[in-house]
């Protein structure tokens, strides 16, 4: 008896599977695997269910004879365990990031005589709905708020990058990139005070207002579902801090973070060429409390952000007082630094886990970029937050449009590295 084999990662049976079971059963003796979370969160979507769910969801489809957990998205680990003879797939694989893990499947199982069955995948207006529905429950605040902290409780280094509109945010959502066998995505977006006040053509000084910051997160969140990190600037008063700790909370973000600082707040990179005062710690320490107690959910995390190494205050006063806001009930700490080397960032972290295991660590790796994600991992690190880089790029990328434009009087010269016109008026998904 030959052994078919297919993987799922849904949490919910449609049609579209159900055909390619029946089509499976036609080999032989049909195997499912369940795609672990892990491997799920790295290129899918985030699981609405638990793995022994679906392992449990799987085993009660008619035709399938077995169900096993898949540990690698490549299917390394299943090939090389169960052999099997085929390995059935809807053709949606056969493009897009997903047509490499297809390459690799062909590539493992033509070592043995195995062979990759593509089923013609199943477009349905049912299909589609259930699909939505799917997205749409992440995209629910309830759903979409604690799921920060399920990231990092699983140990996931959380990739983290700029949002600060409609159309960065689904360059958030769907970018997936296949590099070296692997396929890579985001798992959050952070809203930053300074490419939203950019976006904006204002200075980040806290002059864009929280409702316009509201309106931006809105945007966002309409046409995603990735968690959110929320760049909260100082805070503002502790007066006003717990009301914007209850408006973020009840939108479904899943976390702010609040910086040291009082009085005019500039941005950080200036580092110490500009005034800014640094909060005591009683001052920040009564703040995160006055947050803590305001918060509703249990999911939402107010995380502290110290700008010691950033004001030149040293390694002790960073370290003192990130025990001090934890103590305060800060769900974590976030350490920044505007050195291009990242040996300050190392040393505070492996100082603070030291003492504290557990904290969260968020790490903003503008300036010390060399330092790779596993490398922040392997001292701490649970959060890396890629804070301006798609503001950074865009912003060049469209000044010399505009000029080129001015320079030849026409559009023809810049046309070449511009998207086509039918990708742009396709980009957005209509429903
Ligand atoms: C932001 O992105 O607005 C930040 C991070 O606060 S930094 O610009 O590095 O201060
Ligand atoms: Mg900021």
């Amino acid at each position: 008896m030959k052994t078919v084999y297919t993987c799922f990662c849904t949490d919910v049976i449609h049609e579209g599977h159900l055909n390619i079971i029946e089509n499976a059963k036609k080999y032989g003796r049909v195997v499912v695997g369940a795609l672990c979370d892990k491997e799920l969160i790295r290129f899918n979507k985030f699981p609405t269910t638990t793995l022994e769910e679906r392992v449990k969801l799987y085993k009660e489809i008619d035709g399938v004879d077995e169900v096993i957990v898949q540990n690698d998205s490549m299917y390394n680990d299943v090939i090389a365990s169960l052999k099997p003879d085929y390995v059935i797939h809807g053709d949606n694989w056969k493009e897009g990031p997903e047509s490499s893990i297809r390459n690799n499947v062909v590539k493992k199982l033509a070592e043995y005589g195995g062979e990759v069955i593509d089923v013609p995948y199943t477009y349905n207006p049912k299909v589609k709905k259930i699909d939505a529905q799917l997205k749409e429950k992440l995209a629910m605040p309830e759903y979409r708020r604690k799921r920060l902290r399920q990231l990092i409780e699983m140990g996931h280094v959380v990739k983290t990058i700029e949002a600060h509109s409609g159309l960065t945010g689904l360059i958030a959502e769907k970018t997936v990139v296949e590099h070296e066998g692997q396929l890579y995505q985001f798992d959050a977006m952070w809203v930053s005070s300074l490419c939203d006040s950019t976006a904006k053509g204002k200075p980040d000084i806290e002059l864009v207002d929280m409702t316009s910051r509201f309106r931006t997160i809105d945007d966002i969140m309409e046409v995603t579902t990735k968690p959110i990190i929320f760049d909260g600037d100082t805070g503002g008063l502790t007066e006003h801090f717990v009301y914007t700790v209850r408006s973020l909370e009840r939108m479904g973000v899943s976390a702010v973070i609040i910086e040291d600082k009082k009085g005019l707040k500039k941005n950080s990179l200036f580092g110490t060429e500009v005034k800014q005062t640094q909060a005591t710690i009683e001052e920040m320490s009564a703040k995160i409390a006055a947050g803590k107690a305001a918060q509703l959910s249990d999911d939402f995390m107010i995380i502290a952000r110290i700008e010691s190494l950033i004001l030149e205050q040293g390694m002790e006063d960073a370290l003192a007082r990130a025990f001090a806001f934890v103590e305060a009930g800060a769900d974590g700490i976030m350490i920044h630094s505007r050195k291009k080397d990242p040996a300050e960032i190392v040393e505070f972290c492996d100082k603070f886990r030291e003492k504290d295991k557990k904290t969260p660590i968020v790490v903003v790796p503008s300036s010390f970029n060399t330092i790779t994600e596993d490398e922040l991992a392997a001292h701490g690190v649970n959060i890396v937050i890629y804070a301006n880089q798609l503001t950074r790029s865009a912003f060049p990328a469209m000044q010399k449009t505009a000029e080129d434009i001015l320079r030849y009087h026409r559009a023809k010269e810049v046309d070449d590295r511009l998207m086509s016109i039918k990708n742009i008026i396709t980009l957005i998904d209509e429903l």
